[in-house]
């Protein structure tokens, strides 16, 4: 797929600083090592409706991934799929009397347009399950060949499972990504679109991974024979096929570590033999409203497009939701907003004047509470000392309010 537009990032004076990353694998945080091209996975949408608040929060975290370590010196190669066919889109489709293909191309069309507006920049690689059928037909191929993958037994449809036990054969147990329970586990596979209690599988949380067609159902003919591939299947072939195994980041919010980015991780690890699949597992909070996880089932959403429609600056949208650590679960309110737009509206005045105070030691300051597990609120509380200083006292250094809008505009990603 065609990714979205990239904005132009400016480039800072001297070197940025290495990230440190809490890894939710390990539960520590520690720094990210990556190479001269720094290799990032994130999961995307599934476009069955508009990008709301929590998903903008999300790839704001991992933008700022991005940008930290491109100002650390290396290239970043960023893969984001787009899951446009599974059952959230086949049920909406259906509601709505739509059809599954225009409605996933028309929200995954106004999602650029959003994350465009919001400034984050684009991945090198923006990659559909659809068009990546052949290389998921293809590993699902090769886990069955190895035994780490078998048909339930159902005559009528013998789907295609994972064994979770899969990696044991080299000495690596199950649930290495979220250290879960059992109980929980078996709990979250059935909250999160697997099937404990199908009969048929070997142990209740296996999970999916190719489905076999079902009436009025959308299906893919390939050797494993007509159906669909299983959801954690997709980003373990797109990511597998363009980073490798191994690669730095992998991400998404927290409702991503169980089942799909422990089962990612397994099948990875099944299939290539090598352990971590990723080397940091990094997970964004919840973002909700009114005290209830913003998702698509409650209906309790805030639309970045809606936002944008009725005149909101994007950049206060994202200055608002980077005022929050990325990995608290928090609430969306106005008054955040409100904060948000006054602070735009300062910091714009700060760098329009002719001179400031000095800002060196702020880039410094940015660069260090960035690098500490994106510390964005801190980061913010520098620039708004320093806004402050300059607006109400003035300063005398003439490149300084330059140096800022630059220090905003690259680290933070916002336009002033
Ligand atoms: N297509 C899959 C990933 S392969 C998926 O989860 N799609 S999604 O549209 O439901 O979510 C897209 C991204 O936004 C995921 O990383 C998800 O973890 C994150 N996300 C969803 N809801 C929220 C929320 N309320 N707050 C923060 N992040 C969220
Ligand atoms: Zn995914």
């Amino acid at each position: 797929m065609q990714p979205w537009t990239t904005v132009p990032y400016p480039q800072l004076p001297g070197l940025g600083i290495p990230l440190r990353l809490h890894d939710t694998a390990t539960g520590e945080t520690r720094p990210t090592a990556p190479g001269r091209t720094a290799r990032m996975y994130v999961c995307g949408i599934t476009p069955y409706d508009a990008t709301h608040l929590g998903h903008a929060a999300t790839y704001l975290a991992f933008d700022l991934i991005n940008r930290i370590w491109r100002d650390g010196g290396h290239e970043v190669h960023y893969v984001q799929n787009v899951t446009d066919i599974d059952e959230p889109l086949l049920e909406r489709a259906k509601r709505d009397q739509d059809d599954w293909v225009v409605l996933g191309m028309r929200e995954t069309a106004l999602f650029r347009e959003d994350m465009e507006s919001l400034r984050v920049l684009p991945p090198r690689e923006f990659v559909g399950a659809v068009e990546a059928m052949g290389e998921i037909v293809e590993l699902v191929g090769k886990l069955l060949a190895s035994g780490a993958a078998y048909h339930a037994d159902d005559p009528e449809h013998p789907d295609v499972y994972f064994d979770h036990r899969a990696t044991e054969r080299f000495g690596v147990g199950f649930g290495t990504v979220s250290s879960y329970d059992e109980e929980t586990m078996h709990r979250l596979s059935a909250e999160r679109g697997g099937d404990p209690d199908r009969p048929g599988k070997r142990h209740p949380v296996d999970a999916v991974l190719w489905r076999t067609a079902r009436d009025g159902e959308p299906s893919w003919e390939s050797e494993l024979g007509l159906g669909r591939p299983g959801w954690h299947v997709e980003c373990t072939a797109i990511a597998l096929n363009r980073l490798g195994a191994g690669f730095d980041v992998q991400g998404g919010g927290s409702d991503l570590i169980f089942p799909h980015h422990e089962f990612s991780a397994a099948h990875g690890e099944a299939l290539t033999g090598q352990h971590p699949f990723a080397r940091h597992y990094s997970h964004t909070g919840m973002i909700g409203l009114d005290g209830a996880k913003m998702s698509k089932s409650k209906g309790n959403l805030v639309f970045v497009s809606r936002l944008r429609a009725d005149g909101v600056d994007p950049m206060a949208v994202r200055l608002a939701l980077l005022a929050g650590h990325y990995r608290e679960d928090r609430s969306w309110t106005d008054p955040m907003l409100a904060t948000a737009t006054a602070r735009l509206a300062r910091w714009r005045e700060a760098v329009s004047l002719p001179a400031g105070a000095p800002a060196d030691e702020v880039l410094a300051r940015v660069r260090t509470h960035l690098s500490d597990d994106l510390d964005s609120p801190r980061a913010i509380a520098a620039v708004d000392a320093w806004a402050d200083q300059t607006v109400t006292r003035h300063g005398r250094d003439t490149s300084a309010p330059g140096l800022m809008r630059n220090t905003v505009d690259g680290l933070l990603g916002i336009e002033l």
